[in-house]
Parts: C-alpha cells; structure tokens; sequence
C-alpha cells in the first residue's frame, strides 16, 4: 500500500488529536501501529505529534520495518521506546501526548509516568478505534479478498461435511485451505463447528463429535487476508431433522435477511438489532437469541460498532458489518446464518456468495 494511504490516516489522527487539545500520541496498540503506518511485527511504539512521526521497534525487525514502514521515521533501539522517547527527546516537554488507556497495562503507565514525567499524559481511549469504522478503498479490497477466500475454501469444504465426519477434521480442512488461500499465519478466528447438542452453544470449540442424523450443524469461520478479516456462519440440518429445526432454521434466515434490508447509512445500529430481535422475538424464540445481531470487522475480528441493544452508533457509508442472528435451544440445536456487507447510502452490499439454501446433510 502507498505512503498516501497512511499519511492520509496520519494526517486524520493529528487533526482528531488536535481538536481534543492535544500535541502528539504514543501509539502502542499494535493493530492500530499497522493500520496508521504499515508495520506488522510484534514489538513498535509509533510517536506522532503535529511535525512528525517517529516509529521505534528493535532489531529484530531491522529488515522487516525498513520494507513495511511507511510515512514515519524509523529508529531501532534496544532499550525501552520509553527511554528512546526520552533520550531522542522526540516530544517537547510539558507537551499533552495521549496514550491508549485501554491497550497501556498497569505497569506500562507506571513506566511511561516515571520515564516521561516532563509530559503532561493524558489516557484517552476510542479515537483511532472510531477512525477505522470507515473503511477505505484499499481495506475494502482486502475484506473482498478475505471472503472471496472464505466462499472459496467453504465450497471445497461443504463435500466432506457428511454424517459421520468430526467436528474437528472440518474446522482444521477450512482452517489450512485459509492459509492456503490467504494470510500464511492464521484463519481470521478459530473455526467453530458445532454438531447437535454443540450447535446451540455459539462459541463451541470443534471435538471429536461425529456429525450424526437428525440434528443441527452450524460452521462460523473466516480468512484473512491482508490482515483483514472474514467472518461467515452456515448452518446445516442432517437427514432426519425434526419439525422445529427446519422452522428454526427459516426464522433465523428470515431474520438476517430482513434486518439486510434495513440496512443504509444514516440508520442505528440498534435498530438493525431489533430487526431481526423483534422477528425472532414474535417467532417466540426471543430468549434464545441471546447475543448481538453483529458487529463491524477489518484488521480486528471485532471492531466497533456492533448491532445492539445498547449500541448509540449510526451508519455511515463503508462500514463493514457482520449480520449474524441465531436461535440456540438445548438439547434441540442452534443455527446461525451471517453474512459480511458493505453499508452504502442506499442499502447494503452482501459480500458473501454461498448459498443461505436450507441444505440437509446426509
Ligand atoms: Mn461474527
């Protein structure tokens, strides 16, 4: 990606910054580190103030930050970033510098107190996590990329999901087909797939389960790509399945693709959520639908805003949004279908292509 692409996020920052009073930020969220100049190795402080940016790593990354970094300054030290802040003077002192409350443990913050006590620090939290909602040109491409990817590997998958196949000989296929496809270093999440009883537990981790006659199957995973993230949820009946399964399974997708079609910039996101709460609420599953409608994903596998309750935030053009209702009944299984969309200004864009077909599996 160019340098433009990261000045531009730069140059957003400072101006955020600015108008919050404030002359520069220690950045030392590492997702946020790649998202503001490229870099994705596991040890950088960025430093911005309004004249420059100063990216400091060790090294180890010598190489690897020389190629990544872009629109910011390298410097490789083997003392603390905190010391090198101080040594270089890389902020004036009795400036304001912001610091991520939220990602600075305990004894991070009792550093930077000590180290750079000539600043004047102050934590703020939810700036930069708000300045990615909208993605850019270059992050769409990856999110495309990534369930491009996804669709892909589910296809090669979907053949081998048969009775009597293991929980975990699905997950680790669609697992090594994503790093086939995509990133080398790891799906977007661990996969979860869920036969019968599991399938009414939303975050079940595989087993050796075998997939049997007559119940629930739910499949929620993802690629990345770029480092961006996929998420999709099929959920699958087996031979014999009852009544109520199949009903379940039509509520759920009725609810997804109902609370799609509201879908616009300009709209809350909470009344997304009731959407598809309200629908599976008059179906009389309301209490077993027991978690958001959704959430916005990109370099991070949950990012805000999410489709919620209590979610205050609105839609803007180029956010990208999971929409993922389910209904989890014990001892008679769970389905959850969920799609990636693009928000526009006048709808939503479904990135998904694999079928939401009631399919039985025999
Ligand atoms: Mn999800």
């Amino acid at each position: 990606m160019s340098k433009e692409y990261f000045k531009r996020r730069q140059n957003l920052l400072k101006e955020l910054l600015s108008q919050k009073d404030l002359d520069g930020m220690l950045v030392t969220n590492l997702t946020h580190i790649r998202y503001l100049c490229g870099f994705t190795g596991s040890s950088a402080t960025l430093v911005i103030t309004e004249e420059q940016t100063n990216f400091i790593t060790d090294g180890r990354y010598i190489v690897q930050s020389e190629k990544e970094v872009k629109g910011a300054n390298i410097i490789i030290e083997s003392i603390s970033h905190f010391e090198v802040i101080k040594n270089q003077n890389l902020l004036t002192s009795g400036s304001k510098i912001a610091f991520d409350g939220k990602n600075v443990s305990y004894e991070g913050f009792q550093q930077i107190s000590n180290v750079l006590s000539h600043l004047k620090l102050e934590s703020i939290t939810g700036l930069i996590e708000k300045m990615v909602m909208s993605k850019d040109d270059k992050e769409l491409e990856a999110i495309r990329t990534a369930v491009e990817i996804t669709d892909k590997a589910f296809a090669e998958v979907l053949p081998m999901v048969k009775i009597g196949v293991e929980e975990k000989v699905i997950a680790n296929q669609l697992s090594f087909l994503y790093r086939k496809y995509g990133d080398s270093d790891s799906d977007a999440f661990a996969a979860i797939v869920g036969t019968g009883p599991n399938s009414a537990k939303p975050h079940h981790t595989p087993t050796d389960r075998k997939i049997s006659p007559g119940e629930l199957l739910v499949i929620d995973s993802g690629a990345k790509f770029a480092g961006y993230h996929a998420d999709m949820t099929r959920s699958f009946a087996t031979k014999g399945f009852s009544e109520e399964q199949k009903s379940i399974y039509d509520i759920v997708l009725n609810a997804q693709v109902k609370s799609i079609d509201g879908i616009k910039a300009g709209v809350s996101c909470r009344s997304i959520d009731n959407i598809a709460r309200s629908h599976i609420e008059q179906a009389g599953y309301g209490k077993f639908f027991d978690h958001g409608l959704g959430h916005s994903l990109g370099l991070e596998i949950h990012e805000d805003p999410r489709f919620s309750k209590v979610s205050k935030d609105i839609l803007e053009e180029n956010y990208v949004m999971t929409v993922e209702p389910g209904i989890y009944v014990k001892d008679i299984g769970g389905v959850r279908i969920e799609d990636d969309i693009i928000v526009t200004n006048d709808g939503a864009e479904i990135l998904n292509q694999t079928s939401k077909e009631f399919q039985v599996i025999s």
